[in-house]
């Protein structure tokens, strides 16, 4: 938190002031202990600690601690690519601030500075237009100022002292007070400056040298200080523009909560009519895969990893749906346990459509779909189709960069028939931090799968691979890798849902529009009537 040279300072400060202190205490406690009042003292002064210790306690207790909220600035994980973008131009642009490169000292540097944000955010939502800055409605603009006034309250609530009890006269007169004092102090104190100085040099020396310490120390911490807020400033205003200018903003949560909540119980009564009404949180996982790579199979060893309780619903003709509902008594199996529900789409094998069908209905689903499992056999030598397959995927959405793409999870299956092909014995290390040289014969051939996959498929390192067996007398790593892997991707699952939500709870604009219409005429209406007496 401190550098180097802060932290000395701060050292020297201290030791500074408590010289003084120490010294005094080392004489009274010498003189108390020459008179006989040593103990008596003593007692007394435990005494007084162990009260206030016992009340600090009893308050501590009652009132509990407020909690603070800590000024941090992450990106939401439902924000698609676009905004990810425009939060780096945000972080970027604090950086530059709190290094200098842009000047903050004064209100108008920091004008200019909050000025230059809003352009840039604005400009990359609306790069053809000048003034991209006007290209927002009015009424999302202003639920921005009531979100930024509750932060604001917030913030003072929290940091300022006595904020809750100071009026605004209060503060008025304090600043009089402060603007009338501090002068005099200044004046009256350096006149005691210069007057001690013959009186007696040492003293005023040493008290010169503490003053500049202290000083030095108390100018840096400002200086962090101010960088931090600049920082804080900077980040907030940056979250609330993505979400002004990208379409983020919701007028109406609560609203927007219903519409959620309604959405994701429809989507779970249609697999699993008799769900109960708590509607758990469930992730949706798209399974696809080349024919017969193993995808149904995949789905039977997960239902049964938990003997959970599952159904099996036609979704589709093609495609079918299982609400898998971990539960909780198996995890004393060393199972992983899940944040909540997996909805499991088994598609068919993209080779068995047509030419022109091809990808189609797996497609259909990846657009409604939370996470995908890409399921490659180590059967089969070409990945041809499934690397197409995910270069559509990714090409969806990079033309679509208002919504979020689901993570990928590869799954190698068939790993049991991997050279040398007659041996099953599991476990095997397939993890790339493992020595080559130690590995046996199917583990080299496990790790040379799974790097093939990555290359053949082109996946970004963050992407994760996992080989499974799903061969129903073989299953092997799907509890003990698959399932954290899942869990691993819980929270960035969620956010693709949420970011899907929100897409399409904002695309009933025309919904918002008619309402408003209807508002209109029967206010229009009423007035009328009342008017001419009839109402
Ligand atoms: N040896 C071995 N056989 C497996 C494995 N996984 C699945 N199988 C077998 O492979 C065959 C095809 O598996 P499915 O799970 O039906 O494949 P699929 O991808 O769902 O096939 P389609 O839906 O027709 O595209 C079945 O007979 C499975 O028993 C595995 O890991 N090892
Ligand atoms: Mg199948």
């Amino acid at each position: 938190m401190f550098s180097r040279r802060q932290q000395v300072i701060w050292i020297l400060a201290v030791i500074a002031l408590l010289v003084p202190y120490l010294g005094l205490m080392a004489v009274g406690g010498y003189a108390l202990w020459k008179n006989g009042w040593f103990w008596v003292y003593g007692g007394v002064t435990a005494a007084i600690t162990a009260l206030v210790y016992g009340l600090a306690v009893y308050l501590r207790g009652r009132r509990g601690l407020q909690e603070v909220t800590p000024l941090q600035f992450e990106c939401p994980e439902s924000w698609p690519p676009r905004e990810r973008e425009a939060w780096g131009k945000v972080e970027r642009l604090a950086q530059q601030a709190i290094q200098g490169e842009i000047p903050t000292k004064n209100i108008d540097d920091l004008r200019n500075l909050l000025e230059r944000l809003i352009r840039e955010i604005a400009l990359h939502y609306h790069p053809d237009h000048e003034d991209a800055y006007l290209d927002i409605p009015l009424p999302q603009l202003l639920k921005i100022v009531e979100k930024v006034s509750q932060d604001l309250r917030q913030v003072v609530q929290q940091y300022v002292p006595g904020s809750h009890i100071l009026t605004l006269r209060d503060w008025v007169k304090l600043k009089q007070a402060y603007d009338f004092v501090q002068p005099l102090y200044e004046t009256i104190y350096m006149a005691y400056r210069i007057a001690t100085v013959p009186v007696s040099p040492l003293n005023a020396l040493w008290r010169e040298i503490r003053r500049y310490v202290t000083g030095q120390a108390i100018d840096l911490s400002l200086g962090e200080l101010k960088s931090g807020l600049v920082s804080y400033v900077v980040h907030r205003m940056g979250f609330y523009l993505i979400e002004l200018y990208s379409g983020r903003v919701v007028l109406d949560e609560v609203e927007f909560d219903r519409a959620c909540l309604t959405a994701e119980q429809a989507e779970l009564r249609a697999a699993q009519p008799d769900v109960d009404d708590s509607f758990p949180e469930f992730i949706r996982i798209v399974i696809v895969g080349q024919l017969k790579a193993g995808k149904s199979s995949l789905v039977n060893a997960l239902r049964r990893t938990w003997q959970a309780r599952s159904d099996v619903l036609p979704c589709t003709s093609n495609v079918q749906c299982y609400l898998m509902e971990p539960s909780t008594d198996d995890l004393g199996n060393g199972l992983q346990p899940l944040p909540g529900l997996l909805m499991l789409v088994d598609t068919p094998g993209y080779d068995n459509l047509g030419e022109a069908q091809a990808f189609q209905f797996s497609f259909e689903e990846i657009k409604k779909a939370d996470l995908i499992l890409l399921v490659c056999s180590a059967r089969m030598a070409s990945r041809k189709a499934d690397r197409e397959f995910l270069q559509r995927v990714r090409q969806f959405f990079q033309e679509h960069p208002h919504w979020k793409m689901p993570p990928v999870i590869v799954v190698g299956s068939f790993i049991d028939e991997l050279r040398p092909r007659h041996e099953w014995n599991p476990p095997y290390r397939w993890e790339p931090t493992e020595k080559r040289e130690t590995l046996s014969p199917k583990e080299k051939s496990l790790q040379g799968f799974l790097t093939a996959i990555r290359s053949d498929l082109e996946l970004s390192p963050t992407e994760p691979v996992v080989p499974v067996c799903t061969h129903p007398d073989r299953v092997w790593n799907v509890a003990e890798a698959l399932i954290p892997a899942i869990a691993a991707h819980w929270d960035e699952a969620r956010g693709v849902r949420e970011n899907r939500h929100l897409h399409s709870y904002q695309g009933q604009k025309y919904r918002h529009l008619w309402r408003q219409t209807v508002n209109l005429i029967g206010s229009t209406a009423r007035l009328a009537l009342k008017k001419i007496g009839l109402n």
